[in-house]
């Protein structure tokens, strides 16, 4: 399907996802988000890593579209927010890895759709942050809750009651970012990544992640009963099989996700 804004490139199993409006600073405005649902939703079956960069040199995400936000009314903004909210909530429910590259500005809903993915790396010219205070509102795509889960309600209050921009390096300090790399080697490290992963159970990978995901909110006897649930459930499967079958006959697994 043939996207304005978003562009989305695959390589074998692993696709990556760019967000194309570099004249914008590729900022999230409505037609931006309806296409992420949509290439969310329709994601080919056999894409099994998925990576969300910026297109352009300059942003991963520079926030959503100030130009189109400051004229909505307050029932619009509820619409608008609750699409950006079904964005980032359908990104999480990958059943595959999701890697955010952000290679630049990532600001606002940028630093949003980032944190939406399972983790980040960032290149040394990224800069991160929530700005939102400093427009009258507040992170609306999430920010509030998944920052303060990643880095800690003291570090994230300081972040988004400063409105800071931050740097990878200190980015990574919190936890924001997992590794910083120059740029032109972002997108060459999330590939190795994703290889790496894609040698391993793609049914083994969703269940870790759905059960790391749901045990999140839940106290740990609760969220250890899912783990329980979860490993019991796998026993069964054709990878449960083949894994262990080819550990014994000392070869390397072909896993099929079934
Ligand atoms: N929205 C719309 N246009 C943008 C945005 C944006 N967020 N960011 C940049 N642009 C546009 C600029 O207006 C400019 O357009 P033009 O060339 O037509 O003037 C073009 O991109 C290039 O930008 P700059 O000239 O400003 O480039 P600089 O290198 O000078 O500065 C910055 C880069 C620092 C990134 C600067 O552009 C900036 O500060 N951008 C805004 C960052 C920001 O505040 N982001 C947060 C937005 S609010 C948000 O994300 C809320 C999310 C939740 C919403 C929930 C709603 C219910």
């Amino acid at each position: 399907m043939a996207y304005e804004n978003i562009r989305l490139e695959q390589e074998g199993a692993i696709a990556t996802l760019f967000i194309d409006r570099p004249k914008a600073l590729n900022a999230l405005n409505t037609k931006t988000l309806q296409e992420l649902e949509s290439a969310l939703k329709s994601l080919p079956a056999d894409v099994r890593v998925l990576i969300v960069t910026g297109g352009g040199e300059k942003a991963f995400v520079a926030g959503a579209d100030i130009a189109e936000m400051a004229a909505l009314t307050d029932a619009q903004a509820q619409e608008f927010g609750a699409l950006g909210h079904r964005v980032m909530a359908a990104l999480e429910a990958l059943p595959i890895p999701t890697i955010a590259a952000v290679n630049g500005f990532a600001l606002g809903g940028g630093s949003e759709l980032a944190l939406a993915c399972d983790f980040i790396y960032a290149s040394e010219k990224a800069k991160l942050g929530l700005p939102e205070v400093g427009l009258g509102v507040i992170p609306g795509f999430g920010g509030t809750q998944r920052l303060t889960r990643v880095v800690g309600r003291a570090r994230a209050k300081e972040l988004i009651f400063t409105g800071d921009r931050i740097d990878a390096a200190k980015a990574k300090e919190l936890g924001m970012v997992l590794e910083v790399f120059p740029a032109e080697g972002l997108l060459a490290h999330c590939r190795a990544v994703a290889e790496k992963m894609l040698k391993n159970s793609p049914l083994a990978i969703a269940k870790a992640k759905q059960v790391i995901e749901a045990g999140a909110d839940q106290d740990l006897r609760a969220a250890n009963e899912l783990e329980r649930k979860a490993f019991g459930d796998l026993f069964g499967s054709a990878d449960q099989r083949e894994g262990m079958k080819a550990f014994l006959e000392k070869r390397t697994a072909t896993f099929t996700g079934k």
